[in-house]
């Protein structure tokens, strides 16, 4: 067998940015004196408690009613959730995240090397965030995964329809009895706070609250404390008979694969990213990320599918 060419690319310069001189720091107002004593406006403990304690619980008493529940703020979870709160502003968009940092694994590249590769066509997403890399061709490179990652984030929580409750789990699915198909559909997620999904061994039941919502999408990855959850759920609810398991890696295989299998895989139930590769027993691709990007594309257009049907 010949052997595989690996072309040389040339490293990029390393010639060390011209320093931009340093713009004077401005005093913009009456407390603000680096010269002298900083002082802060004035401030009692109990305005910060209830500043943040008002605007959480008014967003979580509203967002109990969604119109689309989003599990799973990683790379395919967050693209989808920009893709679709702007394409549709009027949809109450939640999502719905276990880590207290959202992201999921698209902080680093691969092995923890910090440069992400992203395969074209999947690039054309980085030029509508305006995330710059390195044109290789038939790849690019974003010379950090968090500059992609931060700029996805930012750019997703500004939409106003989209709201994300971080450090929390979706420990279940709400799942109703579907009188139109005489089967179940999927209605609704069931969460708690992650610290106690975790420790649910350890107390007796603390129950959880629940979100309702026509539209679940489920990026849950698949690897984490929770991942591919909702894929295990639906094997242990009955709605699916047994996991695919993600199969060895194989980057020309698994993304392509990854993308054309996003689809509604139970009723009112959109999975995307590698929780199909578990659900399907899809190969994995490893450090290439342009499949959850174009996945996540792709579930938010099935949602709104769903969503005008
Ligand atoms: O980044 P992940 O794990 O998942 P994806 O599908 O968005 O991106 C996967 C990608 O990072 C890869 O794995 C790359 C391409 N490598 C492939 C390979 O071959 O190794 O994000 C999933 C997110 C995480 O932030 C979890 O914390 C969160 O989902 N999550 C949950 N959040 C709430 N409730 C849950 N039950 C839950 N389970 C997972």
């Amino acid at each position: 067998m010949a052997p595989v060419a690996v072309t040389e690319t040339p490293t990029p310069s390393l010639q060390p940015k011209i320093q931009q001189a340093a713009t004077p720091l401005q005093k913009d107002d009456t407390y603000e004196n680096y010269e002298g004593s900083y002082k802060f406006a004035p401030i009692t403990e109990a305005e910060v408690s209830r500043a943040m304690i008002k605007r959480y619980f008014n967003t979580m008493y509203d967002r109990v009613i969604s119109d689309v529940v989003i599990i799973g703020a990683g790379s395919a979870g967050l693209s989808c959730a920009y893709k679709l709160g702007s394409t549709r502003p009027d949809l109450k968009i939640t999502i719905i995240e276990a880590n207290v940092a959202p992201g999921g694994g698209a902080w680093l590249g691969g092995q923890l090397m910090t440069p992400m590769v992203i395969r074209k066509p999947a690039d054309r997403f980085l030029r509508e965030l305006g995330v710059e890399y390195e044109d290789e061709g038939h790849y690019v490179v974003v010379k950090h995964a968090a500059l992609f990652t931060s700029t996805l984030l930012s750019k997703t929580l500004a939409l106003p329809n989209v709201v994300l409750m971080n450090a929390t789990a979706v420990e279940d699915l709400i799942i109703h009895a579907d009188p139109k198909s005489q089967g179940q559909r999927v209605g609704g997620v069931v969460t708690n706070w992650t610290l106690v999904a975790l420790n649910h061994d350890t107390q007796s039941c603390m129950d959880p609250n629940t979100i309702t919502a026509p539209v679940i999408i489920s990026a849950t990855g698949h690897d984490g404390p929770m991942g591919a959850f909702s894929a295990k759920r639906l094997v242990s609810a009955g709605l699916l008979k047994e996991l695919g398991n993600m199969r060895g890696l194989d980057m020309n295989r698994a993304e392509p694969a990854i993308v054309n299998g996003t689809r509604e895989v139970a009723p009112g139930l959109i999975m995307t990213g590698m929780e199909l590769s578990e659900h399907d027993g899809s190969n994995r691709m490893g450090p290439t990320f342009g499949a959850m990007i174009a996945s996540g594309v792709k579930a938010a257009y099935e949602a709104i599918r769903i969503w005008d049907s």
